[in-house]
């Protein structure tokens, strides 16, 4: 166990986070389509040499999670994407849930799927270069009617199973319980829902008697749903997000991610950097590191560029290296 705290541990190292780098085949199609381009298996794998394949990422990232697919993928230096993210010092991770489904009793409610054949999946994928998991529940606001204690339970009891296995697989892995941003509920809304869903979420981990010390929790932070019309300060999510954490997040675990929501760039920059210079201002009463795991507000800016054109690659490179920076000092204070 050990090792897989030292491995949880460095993931903080100083200025430096994680790139969710996951999306599944249905998301990654919908995402490049987005952008104009059309998806294959062989646009996926371009699509993530874009990213790693920029120079001097290493500065920026401590680990990458990877979609199952990419395990198994090379990148234009011809070596495996792990491979050559793990010479640079990068920690390669892969997702290991199954994506949602609804939910029987509360069907406008998601329910990760993935626990069937865990273990054969996560000894395949240590083999394969793993060395970290992640899993992603999916926790939606509907007023005061949603989420449900029943679906906030569920979800618990499979990110705790999930985090356990991961643990006697020896992968370290992040628990995702993703507060979503849409909706029209209050940043208060969203404060509530996050503490409700992390109390249950730890409740249920010490049930199960998972080992606090080597897992990372990748949460949202408290916002103000899409819809509300509502433009949170930086210093409120700040103010908000540290209060649910510091209420409900055990001091003994590795640390904690933020994820960034569909929050555009520059707000999932803002709002980190206050999140984290509150916490040095708290100097103390903070008990764990924090940084990033973005996915979207890493990518966008890059992928705007990008367009799937080789010629447009070094300046899409160059903006992704440009957010990278921003965010990293957003964590470090520089
Ligand atoms: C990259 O998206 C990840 C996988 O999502 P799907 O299962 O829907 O394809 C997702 O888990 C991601 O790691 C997190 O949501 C964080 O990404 P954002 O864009 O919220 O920072």
């Amino acid at each position: 166990m050990t090792d897989l705290v030292a491995i949880a541990r460095s993931f903080f190292a100083h200025g430096k986070g994680i790139l969710a780098a996951d999306e599944s085949v249905h998301t990654a199609t919908t995402r490049l389509a987005s952008y104009g381009i059309s998806a294959s298996a062989e646009m996926r794998r371009q699509y993530r040499d874009l990213f790693f394949g920029a120079e001097g990422i290493e500065q920026y990232l401590s680990g990458v999670i990877l979609f199952p697919e990419t395990l198994l993928e090379k990148g234009s230096d011809k070596k495996l994407f792990s491979r050559s993210l793990a010479a640079r010092g990068i920690v390669p991770g892969v997702k290991v849930d199954l994506g949602t489904e609804p939910f029987p009793s509360s069907p406008d409610e998601l329910i990760t799927q993935g626990l069937f054949d865990l273990p054969e999946r996560l000894a395949a994928y240590k083999k394969q270069g793993a060395i970290f998991t992640k899993w992603r529940a999916v926790i939606r606001i509907d007023g005061d009617q949603l989420p449900s204690a029943q679906a906030l339970h569920e979800n618990a009891k499979r990110l705790a199973s999930y985090a356990k296995e991961s643990q006697i697989a020896g992968l370290v892995p992040i628990l995702e319980p993703d507060v979503l941003l849409e909706g029209n509920h209050s940043r208060t809304r969203a404060r509530a829902v996050v503490e409700e869903t992390l109390e249950m979420l730890f409740s249920v981990l010490d049930e199960q008697s998972v080992d606090r010390a080597s897992i990372i929790l990748k949460t949202a932070m408290a916002l103000s749903g899409e819809s509300s019309g509502k433009k949170d300060a930086p210093e409120e999510v700040a103010e908000d997000t540290i209060a649910a954490l510091l209420k409900c997040v055990p001091r003994q675990i590795a640390g904690v991610v933020f994820l960034s929501g569909g929050q555009t760039p520059n707000q999932a920059t803002d709002n980190l950097s206050a999140i984290c210079r509150l916490s040095r201002a708290q100097e103390g009463t903070i008990p764990w590191p924090l940084t990033f795991s973005y996915s979207r507000a890493l990518q966008e800016e890059a992928l705007t560029i990008w367009k799937g054109e080789e010629e447009n690659v070094v300046d899409a490179r160059a903006a992704f290296l440009a957010r990278l920076s921003k965010v990293s000092s957003a964590v470090s204070g520089t």
